[in-house]
């Protein structure tokens, strides 16, 4: 078993690449500097796609709206139903907040799907994709926001290896992406450390301008591929992460990782051939 994920051997310095000797210490908001950014106003649209997640779908909302952003940005949180059998889209039918907009699949249509069409439905300059398992904190949204410049900074990904921590219950998860990642880096010339990361934060005309595909979970790894193959730069942060075990609902786990893994690496060669 990895590391226990909540509250240990993350990186304190928050927002550097590499940062070596990671402080046993969680990252915290007081790092952010929050008052420092010096964005001009941008808004950030924040994509919650759900499938199945009653127990975490309303926290995950309320949690994303709740985050004050650093100054000048303003926010919207959408959240895509995938066509949940489990009260998940009962639940989201009921949402009415100030600032939240619920999206419902006709029927499943893959996780892919979900962030194309919250993408689609963004009216933010930037879309960070949050998961509603969860396993990662609202409360690095703001830090991902405040590494944004603005008209310069295309992608902002959430990085749960950056400063060697090793944040994850099972190491065939860690050591797989590990592997996944050097692959990318590789053949796409990037410098990542966590390609499989959920939190993305890309700007809003440049996904719209990529050709992605809706099927099953291939966009996760189809858009770092595609934007460095397109020139875009990607910078990480820390974030924190807190993985859920198999007995909580875990999917990505035994064979099923290691046909995930395979899936990638094909997915990795159809973007190199240009598909
Ligand atoms: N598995 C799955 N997730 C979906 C789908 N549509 C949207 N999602 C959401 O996409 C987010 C990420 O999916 P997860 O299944 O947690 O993916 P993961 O974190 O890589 O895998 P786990 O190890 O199972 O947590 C979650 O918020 C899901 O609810 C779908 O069709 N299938
Ligand atoms: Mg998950």
């Amino acid at each position: 078993m990895m590391q226990e994920a909540r509250g240990k051997g993350q990186e304190t310095e928050a927002g550097k690449r590499g940062g070596g000797e990671a402080a046993n210490q969680r990252i915290t908001n007081h790092e952010l500097r929050v008052t420092d950014c010096k964005s001009p106003i941008a808004k950030l649209s924040i994509i919650i796609c759900a499938y199945n997640e009653r127990r975490t779908i309303l926290d995950a909302i309320a949690q994303a709206s709740a985050v004050a952003l650093p100054a000048g940005w303003d926010k919207e949180v959408i959240a895509v139903d995938n066509c949940s059998t489990d009260g998940t889209r009962e639940m989201l039918q009921a949402v009415d907040m100030p600032g939240v907009r619920v999206v419902l699949h006709p029927r499943n249509m893959g996780k892919s799907a979900s962030i194309l069409t919250g993408f689609r439905e963004a009216g933010g300059d930037y879309g960070l994709i949050f998961d509603a398992d969860l396993e990662y904190e609202a409360a690095d949204i703001p830090r991902m926001a405040a590494a944004v410049t603005p008209g310069e900074t295309v992608a902002v990904f959430g990085s749960r290896t950056l400063g060697g921590r090793k944040i994850y219950l099972y190491a065939q998860n860690y050591w797989g992406v590990r592997f996944l990642t050097a692959v990318a880096n590789l053949l796409f010339g990037g410098h990542l450390t966590d390609i499989a990361t959920g939190p993305k934060l890309v700007r809003v005309d440049v996904v719209r301008s990529l050709k992605l595909s809706s099927h099953e979970f291939d966009l996760d790894f189809e858009l770092p591929c595609k934007l460095l193959k397109n020139g875009y730069t990607i910078d990480e942060i820390a974030i924190n992460y807190h993985p859920r075990s198999v007995a909580q609902g875990k999917g990505l786990a035994g064979w099923k990782a290691v046909r995930t893994g395979l899936r990638v690496l094909w997915i990795y060669l159809k973007v190199l051939m240009g598909g």
